[in-house]
């Protein structure tokens, strides 16, 4: 607007252009920001009207009463429009945030990748419900070891061949990894402090030096077994063993045992299972015997029992070993115990727990 005086009407028409602009303008903006700019132009510090109320200084005095109301007219009709445009904008921008933002909560959702046991884990469960089924308990202690637990009091002299260096994981003199689960059955025998029965079975981890191939590791999985009470006779192992080994491999299954030697049972057997693969007509897996060797077994020395509380002249005992990594690699046809440790998942998954959910 220019600085010359105006005459009333021009005024007046002046006032009815600016609103039918702001008008127009107003109802074209079609974003908040659009919207924003219009009102800034007419409403703002050196907006359209601002500029038009400064004109009233230079008006004629009689003129200004009259300016001055249709101009704060004219400021209420355009705040109510860009009110009226805003509340009109800001629902079509929510609407359209709210369509972008739909869900379809019916599509699949993305499954994540479901672990499962390692199967030693359910191997060990499995053999473990067999003999709680004939009323032993569970038990588990430390992989290291105290020497004495380890060799000392289970009857294994000091030259014996698994107590030197190269044959176990020493940690100082006096501690090592366990070669055997048998620590903890004398961990139980003191803590029992000569007590009966005793009827245990130990799983655990268990570590020899050892080179690793296709059926040697250096590290591998036990479970023992000790059972002592009064009066307890060899037929009472091979019961529990046969009864065992029908419970795993299947009731057609038969067992033998042959002469052995352990320096911790007198007399010591080594077991055998007819095989599962050919059922004992001699295949490939039992190179054509007919027989598989899966444990060690015998009568708990009278040492042992001395040496771990116990009177060898009033109660007796067996006990017996197993490696799991065998037991498993005989039942599901693995021919490398390294399997086992490598986390490959294409074998790993091929091993699902019996009716469990994981
Ligand atoms: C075997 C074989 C034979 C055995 C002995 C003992 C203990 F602690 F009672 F002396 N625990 N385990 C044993 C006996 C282990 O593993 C092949």
């Amino acid at each position: 607007m220019d600085e010359r005086q105006l005459s009333f009407d021009e005024l007046q028409t002046e006032l009815t252009n600016v609103e039918k602009e702001a008008k127009r303008r107003i109802q074209d903006a079609d974003t908040l920001k659009s919207l924003e700019d219009v009102r800034i132009n007419y409403l703002g510090k050196k907006g359209v009207l601002t500029q038009m109320m400064q004109l009233l200084g230079k008006m004629p005095k009689d003129m200004r009463p009259k300016f001055g109301e249709r101009l704060n007219e004219l400021r209420g009709k355009l705040e109510a429009m860009l009110q009226d445009r805003h509340a009109f904008l800001f629902q079509e921008q929510e609407k359209a945030r709210l369509q972008a933002e739909t869900i379809d909560v019916t599509l699949p959702g993305k499954m994540p990748a479901r672990g499962g046991r390692h199967p030693l884990s359910i191997i060990v469960e499995e053999i473990e419900n067999i003999f709680i089924g004939m009323g032993y308990t569970v038990q588990e202690g430390p992989d290291v070891e105290w020497d004495t637990y380890n060799f000392e009091r289970l009857n294994i002299p000091k030259h014996h061949p698994a107590r030197e260096m190269q044959d176990s994981f020493y940690i100082t003199e006096e501690m090592l990894l366990r070669t055997h689960t048998s620590p903890v059955q004398v961990r139980t025998m003191l803590q029992m402090g000569g007590k009966t029965p005793v009827k245990i079975i130990c799983p655990g981890t268990v570590y020899r030096r050892d080179t690793d191939d296709a059926t040697h590791s250096h590290m591998f999985t036990q479970i023992e077994g000790l059972l002592i009470a009064p009066g307890i006779r060899m037929s009472d192992l091979k019961g529990t063993l046969l009864t065992f080994a029908r419970r795993l491999f299947g009731e057609e299954t038969k067992i033998r045992l042959r002469p052995s030697f352990f320096p911790f049972t007198e007399p010591s057997a080594e077991v055998d299972v007819t095989c599962s693969q050919c059922g004992g007509s001699g295949c490939r897996v039992c190179k054509w015997t007919g027989w598989l060797e899966v444990l060690g077994a015998g009568m708990v020395h009278p040492n042992v029992l001395r040496q771990n509380g116990y009177d060898p002249e009033e109660v007796s005992g067996f006990a017996f070993g197993l490696g799991v990594e065998r037991i498993a690699m005989i039942k599901y046809g693995i021919d490398d115990i390294r399997h086992f440790y490598q986390g490959d998942r294409r074998f790993l998954k091929q091993f699902v727990a019996g009716d469990r959910f994981l």
